[in-house]
């Protein structure tokens, strides 16, 4: 009888690179399960790859241990649910803001993380693909709170791959540069005006050529960590640096 189909978990997958990365990993032959607390798109999502979308909410430590409960099997996880809220100054800061993405993009990528570790190990061979950004690395005005983040889950990634070592599970961290899918939307709190203006004059990456990388490093053999990976816009030299071409 041919070995059951490898599992693939992707978190945040209503949307952008979890949704790209579900579509893309269910076409390389893994069975996938996608998690994100808006159930209609999820299951938009789900259906057309035969994935199974099941309710997920990172920052709720009950919703995450049910969702682990119903998942048996688990050779891939990709923690991808994450987002920016807001662009105020430290002076401006909003104190709530920051601990919201906190909760999400380090608590949310632990909670999960610890939940699926045993079924990682269990697989013989594991990965953990983080999501993280070149926020993760770079800082830039207005970005303190995410940047702060994204540099705290580049940390939890690299002491995972130290602590994982000699365990059959790969650590991963797939650091994009800017790419236009409902982030800037939700970090600019529904404008689509100024979402729109983030990626006005250049050419942003799109969902797919994350989802590409986070597919091609599951699909390298077991012997090969692709330890970090950071793909940029061709228009974007840094964070800070984009070239934006002017309106003829
Ligand atoms: P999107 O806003 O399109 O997707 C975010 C996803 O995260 C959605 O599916 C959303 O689903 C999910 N999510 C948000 N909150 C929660 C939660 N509490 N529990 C579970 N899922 C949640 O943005 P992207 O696809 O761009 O973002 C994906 C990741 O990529 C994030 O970690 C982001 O920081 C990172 N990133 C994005 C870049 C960009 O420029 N776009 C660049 C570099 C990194 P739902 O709301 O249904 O729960
Ligand atoms: C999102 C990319 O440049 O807005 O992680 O921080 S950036």
């Amino acid at each position: 009888m041919p070995d059951a189909k490898r599992v693939a978990v992707v978190t945040g997958a209503s949307s952008g690179f979890g949704a790209a990365a579900a579509r893309a990993l269910a076409r390389d032959g893994f069975e996938v399960v996608v998690g994100a607390r808006r159930l209609e798109r999820l299951r938009a999502v789900a259906a057309p790859i035969g994935a199974r979308a099941l309710p997920l909410d990172v920052t709720d430590p009950a919703s995450v241990a049910a969702f682990a409960a119903s998942v048996a099997r688990c050779d891939v996880l990709v923690n991808n649910a994450g987002n920016a809220f807001g662009a105020e100054s430290i002076a401006d800061a909003d104190e709530a803001k920051w601990r919201a993405m906190f909760e999400l993009n380090v608590m949310g990528v632990l909670r999960v993380t610890r939940a699926l570790l045993d079924r990682l190990l269990a697989s013989g061979d594991g990965l953990i693909v983080n999501v993280g950004s070149i926020a993760g690395f770079e800082v830039y005005p207005g970005g303190a709170g995410y940047t702060a983040s994204k540099h705290a889950l580049r940390a939890l990634t690299r002491t995972l791959r130290l602590e994982l070592l000699g365990k059959p599970v790969r650590v991963t961290e797939i650091a994009p540069g800017m790419a236009e899918t409902e982030f800037s939307l939700v970090r600019l709190d529904g404008d689509a005006e100024r979402a729109r203006k983030v990626y006005e004059g250049m050419t942003p990456l799109a969902a797919e050529d994350v989802a590409e990388a986070i597919a091609w490093v599951a699909g390298r053999p077991p012997h090969v960590d692709i330890d970090e990976l950071v793909i940029r816009p061709r228009d974007q030299a840094t964070a800070m640096l984009v070239h934006r071409r002017r309106p003829d």
